[in-house]
């Protein structure tokens, strides 16, 4: 699995659009999200993610994150509402994150980074498979969740547990029964945007709905996410995994939209 991409000096976010013109496109994403710029839409229906634990598949380190990978066949794991039109299925979720915990937020909230950034990925059933509707303007739809540090998550910690076993890039293992839910916060209210993907290739097909509320990580548990994976592969002088994460691109000309007064 090599991408030809990366997050170092020579293959990192400034280098994206060398092979991937569209990182320069007008619908990229992270963003810095301006409160006060974002305006209330009362016609944003409650967000409703319906998760079954029984989807979970498997973990893998992708030399760029890890991620969750769902069972993605039928509509038992989905997310509806918000500023969604139909259905979008759970396919993965993944986190960024920094080497201190003065950033590793992809998106910013009046300027202020996070130390990590959790996203549910989802595709839309309109069309047939998720390699299908990963280039569609509505093709796609990911959940923003930030990490602040406080008190230990219990919900993050069968995920944190497993990163023992997938080291270095390319490996996986299985990885069963998990509720994404639980990891989301009490509050659904949301920031929504149209976007891209965070990553090459960079596809302009994301609706973004970045959460206000964040979830709690403890030192500890931010410590094990930042000192077990390597974005190098079995036999490649190793390369810790931190700081995965692309800065905030140009808004040119979009608007954001909140679900709360
Ligand atoms: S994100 O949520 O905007 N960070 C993808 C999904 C969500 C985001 C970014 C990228 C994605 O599906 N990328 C293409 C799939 N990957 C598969 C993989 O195993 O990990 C292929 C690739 O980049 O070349 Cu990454
Ligand atoms: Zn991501």
């Amino acid at each position: 699995m090599s991408h030809g991409w990366g997050y170092g000096p020579a293959d990192g976010p400034d280098k994206w659009a060398e092979n991937f013109p569209v990182a320069n496109g007008p619908r990229q994403s992270p963003i810095n999200i301006v409160t006060k710029e974002a305006q209330y839409d009362p016609s944003l229906k409650p967000l409703k993610p319906r998760y079954d634990p029984s989807n979970a598949k498997g973990i893998l380190n992708n030399g760029h994150s890890f991620q969750v990978d769902f069972v993605d066949d039928t509509d038992s794991s989905v997310l509806t509402g918000g500023p969604l039109s139909g259905t979008y299925r759970l396919r993965q979720f993944h986190f960024h994150w920094g080497a201190s915990d003065d950033r590793g937020s992809e998106h910013y909230v009046n300027g202020i980074k996070f130390p990590c950034e959790l996203h549910l990925v989802h595709w839309n059933t309109k069309y047939p498979s998720f390699g299908e509707a990963a280039d569609k303007p509505d093709g796609l739809a990911v959940i923003g969740v930030f990490l602040k540090i406080g008190a230990a998550n219990p919900r993050l910690q069968k995920v944190l547990d497993a990163l023992d076993s997938i080291k270095t890039k390319g490996k996986q293992t299985t990885f069963s029964n998990f509720d994404a839910k639980t990891l989301l916060p009490a509050s659904l209210d949301h920031w929504t945007y149209e976007g891209s993907l965070t990553t090459p290739p960079l596809l302009e097909s994301v609706t973004w709905i970045v959460l206000k509320e964040p979830i709690s990580v403890s030192p500890a548990q931010m410590q094990r996410l930042k000192g077990l994976l390597l974005f190098t592969g079995d036999g490649e002088t190793p390369c810790c995994m931190v700081d995965n994460f692309r800065p905030p691109q140009l808004l040119k000309g979009r608007h954001v939209r909140a679900s709360f007064k």
